[in-house]
């Protein structure tokens, strides 16, 4: 029997992309650039599965253009890429990443948190341009991590992974909002406490933004949510771009309303908005946040095991929805 044909939209690990050619027929993009829409429409002609990165939108003008396409595997935990309801609408099966990345992102939101809240690049900045010249009382002086109230916003897996640090490491007191309260055990374990968005706003010293991007998390925090936050707070957002108003917070920014920010995700990504790169209290990454060596090998493998779970008619590891086949 001839083995399935599929798509690899972007470069992957080569020992992940000979696992498939186990299974499959692969094209993969050797040239690792994006591909613009029509292109992507182009090399999936004929494709029974793809793998994506989370960068490729697959929505139903793609899905009447590949009527052979079955099943889209997301190496990524986020799917906003996805218009769900097209593709089970068009019986096309979408998986994505979760649990894998879950405790190296939190790490990663805390040392974010951490470089923003204690001006860790801007004084490196000031170092590498020869600036340091002497001591002074106030030189970068930024704010506590330890003992300080921590405010997050989305209580995922990732949110309770940064929880667990700010309370068991630094001792901090961790405040949350999510669309559905944790178990008793669950914040008991976090040690959490659910407050409203608009109190975790308010009193949090630092806020760490880890909820999903949908049309309901847009602009999650725009200019009337920064005016809430104290004016020593530190925002990150490790999320997705579009959950925070780029444009608004660059403003609060500039104006001290609030004291800093570490971004991961923006809107728009890869461009960055311009007033965001020319401030000094904003510490700025490029969406890195999942990025070890071992956590993108098991994202990609995961990607590639539920793909072939699927040809196999074997169970999906981790499905996002259920489109009748
Ligand atoms: C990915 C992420 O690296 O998993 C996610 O949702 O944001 C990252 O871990 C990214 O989506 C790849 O495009």
């Amino acid at each position: 029997m001839s083995k399935p044909s599929i798509l690899v939209v972007r470069a992957i690990f080569p020992e992940v992309l000979d696992k498939l050619a186990q299974y499959f027929t692969v094209e993969s993009n050797t040239g690792d650039q994006d591909w613009e829409p029509g292109e992507l429409i182009q090399r999936l002609q004929g494709k029974a599965g793809a793998l994506t990165t989370g960068g490729q939108r697959i929505d139903a003008a793609l899905l009447a253009a590949c009527p052979q396409l079955r099943i889209v595997a997301n190496m990524a935990v986020g799917y906003n890429n996805f218009d769900l309801d097209a593709m089970t609408a068009a019986g096309v099966q979408g998986t994505n990443t979760p649990d894998v990345l879950s405790e190296t992102t939190a790490d990663f939101g805390f040392a974010l948190l951490m470089a923003t809240a204690r001006r860790i690049t801007e004084s490196e900045h000031f170092l590498r341009a020869g600036s340091w010249k002497q001591w002074r009382y106030d030189m970068f002086a930024g704010a506590e991590i330890h003992g300080s109230r921590l405010g997050i916003i989305g209580m995922g897996r990732i949110g309770q992974g940064v929880a667990r640090r700010g309370a068991h490491g630094f001792g901090m007191e961790v405040v949350y909002h999510n669309r559905s309260r944790l178990t008793p055990a669950m914040e008991a374990e976090c040690k959490a406490r659910y407050v409203s968005k608009d109190e975790l706003l308010r009193t949090a010293d630092h806020v760490v933004l880890v909820l999903p991007y949908t049309a309901g998390s847009h602009h999650t925090i725009g200019a009337p949510e920064l005016a809430l936050m104290k004016p020593t707070a530190t925002l990150v957002n490790i999320a997705r771009g579009g959950i925070v108003d780029d444009m608004a917070l660059a403003q609060a920014l500039r104006e001290r309303r609030i004291a800093s920010a570490g971004l991961d995700v923006f809107e728009g990504e890869p461009k960055v908005h311009p007033d965001l790169l020319a401030l000094p209290n904003v510490v700025l990454t490029p969406h890195i946040a999942s990025a070890t060596v071992g956590t993108r090998l098991a994202m990609a493998n995961l990607a590639a095991d539920n793909l072939i779970a699927f040809f196999e008619g074997r169970g999906l590891l981790t499905p996002v929805n259920s489109p009748v086949f």
